[in-house]
């Protein structure tokens, strides 16, 4: 075959949607994260942990742009506004949008950056990223392949022994299905802000984001399509006392949390009521948060929704201070009262 048409061939797989992180579990507490398919169109979008980024399309960054901003926390990336709370040690069940398509296999890393003040105004070309986790091929399964049956999810652990402070997590799948050409792997940066307590003396030193990789990196342009690969992670080597992924496991989440903002004491807002109906703890069950997270309705904001009105979407703004837009909520969710400034269909 000629090479253009190889080339056009090889174009046509990149164009597919693929996914971005819906969600984290820390204890048993869902935080949402942003959502670029719909927060980007909100004018009051709610107040997350995730970054704000232009990936309408749940796209990547490309190779050729490894050395841009986008890389740092994906396109156009902006700090999210607020925090989730989480002691060092802990683990992170990171959840992805269903579903990471299965043609996108490719390594897992998850890197850590010390925001040296809050994360929500940090400058993202200061952050200096250290990895606390990262795997490619290992066990005959691509770490892609054990996130899908791990139902979508990727359990990190917060080193135990990290300086207390505000941290960005970067979390990342890269997709090698058109890895074998220059500029066919596709990143996926999903940064989200974390407020971690506890801990020791642990100040990893780490690299600027674009410097992690290069379009010609060994696990960049590399082809997956060969039996046993013997694939090189990509980026920085793994900080010491970090192991390149821990058995992966899926957290259940039992409650919902709002973004800690900046500034604020006393911890998160925790909706109180535990899932009425627990899973059994004999089968993992699918964290999905349409099924599993389920909360007390507190104080609707109006008395009743106008006949016939506008209602949001789950996990849409329902109320609040200054608050405008629509107050009922899409069927099967409710309006809760996370604080006096936001009301979210949960
Ligand atoms: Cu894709």
């Amino acid at each position: 075959m000629s090479k253009t048409l190889l080339a056009s061939l090889a174009g046509a797989a990149l164009v597919a949607a693929h996914g971005h992180v819906d969600h984290i579990v820390v204890n048993g507490v869902a935080y949402q994260n942003y959502d670029p398919t719909t927060h980007w169109y909100q004018p009051n979008p709610p107040t997350v942990i995730g970054w704000k980024a232009a990936q309408q399309d749940n796209g990547f960054i490309e190779p050729n742009n490894f050395g841009t901003s986008d890389i740092i926390c994906h396109k156009q990336g902006q700090p999210g506004g607020g925090s989730a709370t989480v002691q060092a040690g802990d683990k992170i069940s990171i959840v992805w949008t269903p579903e990471w398509p299965e043609s996108h296999i490719g390594p897992v890393i998850d890197y850590l950056a010390n925001c040296n003040g809050p994360c929500e105004t940090v400058n993202k070309e200061s952050l200096r990223w250290f990895k606390i986790g990262g795997v490619g091929y290992s066990n005959g399964v691509w770490a892609a392949d054990a996130l899908r049956a791990n139902g979508n999810s990727w359990l990190v652990q917060i080193p135990a022994d990290l300086k207390a402070g505000n941290y960005v997590l970067r979390h990342e799948i890269i997709a090698l299905h058109g890895g074998s050409s220059p500029n066919g792997a596709q990143a996926y940066p999903q940064c989200m802000n974390l407020r971690v307590v506890g801990g020791g003396n642990n100040s990893p030193s780490g690299v600027a984001g674009t410097s992690l990789y290069r379009a010609t990196d060994a696990g960049i342009l590399f082809n997956p399509y060969v039996s046993n690969p013997n694939y090189p992670v990509p980026g920085p080597a793994l900080i010491a006392g970090a192991v390149s992924s821990i058995p992966q496991s899926k957290s259940v989440a039992t409650r919902t949390a709002s973004a800690t903002l900046p500034g604020a004491t006393g911890g998160p807002v925790i909706t109180t009521s535990p899932v009425v109906n627990p899973p059994a703890s004999s089968t993992p069950a699918p964290v999905v948060p349409s099924t599993t997270l389920r909360t007390s309705t507190v104080a609707p904001i109006t008395t009743a929704p106008p006949a016939g009105g506008a209602t949001q979407t789950k996990w849409g703004q329902c109320g609040g201070s200054g608050y405008t837009g629509p107050t009922a909520c899409a069927a099967g969710s409710s309006c809760s009262v996370l604080n006096a400034y936001y009301a979210q269909c949960v």
